[in-house]
């Protein structure tokens, strides 16, 4: 059985387009592979955090991965801080990483971009997910596009370690949705639709209420020109509206354009705001009665149990293989 990995940080409530480009996959595969997906909180950390709010946002990550459906008895489901080796592993994959590759990756200059403080570790993130994905030796990485480059960087230090030191690594795959890999800002949309835009208006979080859905959708930017048309290049807000209507409905894009032939977007909004409340609604329902339960930290605590032992195996033998410490007995 192939195993797969991936990660999501708890950098606020998860938004349509992680479910759409992320969370949604994971819940398809987990039937076929041997899975781990992992709550990222030393990654939500390489930009300033509120303590409380993060617990908070952690623990409702953890819950809204179970909601949409994830299975703790066919996925590891746990928290990255609780396995000391992703860590200690991402330092070591730190030390065979060039500055230059950093500094190109697009995530650090968007997240940079403007800032006068930016931490060293917002710079030396991607190693620690490579760490997190080597550990596990898996095959195969669902994310959305953005994570593109990430992979590619991943696989490139999964075969300079394998070349310099020891054959130990799996070298990933990315696995990318055909459709919905990118959903865009409702406000802007020539950028992704991310969790901590500061403008609320440009997202709509897992957990938004109907009414609030509604106006978000009703006022994300579009067009002047009234044509329900699939065309990114020159129609970017209709496109982006289409592709989430067409992935939670189930209905192909063409059909959607036929449904909507002279109707202008009044009416195309308004169904559409209905799809997204429909979707969410049984998910929402799931995680509150999670979030009074105890049975999150049951499965957290299993979680993390789980994957330390697999992590600390993998990491022994990357120390092993750079001749760091004395060799290990066992
Ligand atoms: P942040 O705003 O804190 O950077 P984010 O919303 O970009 O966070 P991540 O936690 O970085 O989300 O990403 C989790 C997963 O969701 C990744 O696989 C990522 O590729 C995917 N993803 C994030 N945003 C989108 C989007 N707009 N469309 C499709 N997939 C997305
Ligand atoms: N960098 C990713 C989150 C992430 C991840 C991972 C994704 C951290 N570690 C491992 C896949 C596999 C992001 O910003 N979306």
């Amino acid at each position: 059985m192939k195993t797969i990995f991936s990660g999501i940080q708890p950098s606020g409530t998860i938004t349509l387009g992680n479910y759409i480009g992320a969370l949604k996959q994971f819940v398809e595969l987990q039937d076929e592979f041997n899975c781990y997906f992992c709550i990222v909180d030393e990654h939500a950390i390489t930009v300033p955090q509120e303590p409380q709010v993060l617990r908070k946002n952690i623990r409702s990550l953890a819950a809204l991965y179970l909601a949409v459906g994830l299975d703790p008895n066919k996925a590891t489901l746990f928290i990255q801080s609780e396995v000391p080796a992703h860590a200690q592993a991402a330092w070591i994959m730190q030390c065979i990483t060039y500055i230059g590759e950093l500094e190109r990756m697009t995530q650090f200059k968007d997240k940079s971009a403007g800032k006068e403080a930016v931490s060293a570790a917002l710079l030396t993130y991607p190693p620690l997910m490579v760490a997190d994905i080597l550990l596990y030796g898996a095959d195969l990485v669902p994310v959305g596009e953005d994570q593109k480059q990430h992979l590619e960087l991943t696989r490139d230090l999964a075969q300079r370690f394998n070349k310099k030191y020891a054959e130990i690594f799996t070298i990933p795959e990315p696995r990318i949705p055909k459709v919905g890999a990118r959903i865009m800002s409702l406000q802007d949309p020539t950028k992704k639709m991310s969790k901590s835009d500061p403008n609320q208006k440009g997202f709509i979080s897992m957990l938004d209420e109907p009414k609030q859905i509604e106006k978000k959708i009703k006022s994300a930017v579009t067009d002047s020109d009234g044509v329900v048309k699939y065309d990114v290049e020159n129609k970017p807000g209709v496109s982006n509206l289409m592709s989430i209507y067409s992935i939670l409905s189930g209905k192909s894009i063409e059909e959607l354009e036929t449904m909507y032939e002279g109707k202008g977007y009044g009416a195309f909004k308004g169904d559409l705001a209905q799809v997204v409340i429909d979707a969410l609604a049984p998910i929402q329902k799931r995680y509150t009665e999670l979030m009074e339960s105890q049975e999150l930290d049951d499965i957290l605590d299993k979680g993390a149990e789980k994957a330390n032992e697999v992590a600390s195996k993998m990491l022994k033998k990357m120390e092993n293989a750079m001749g760091l410490g004395r060799k290990k007995r066992k």
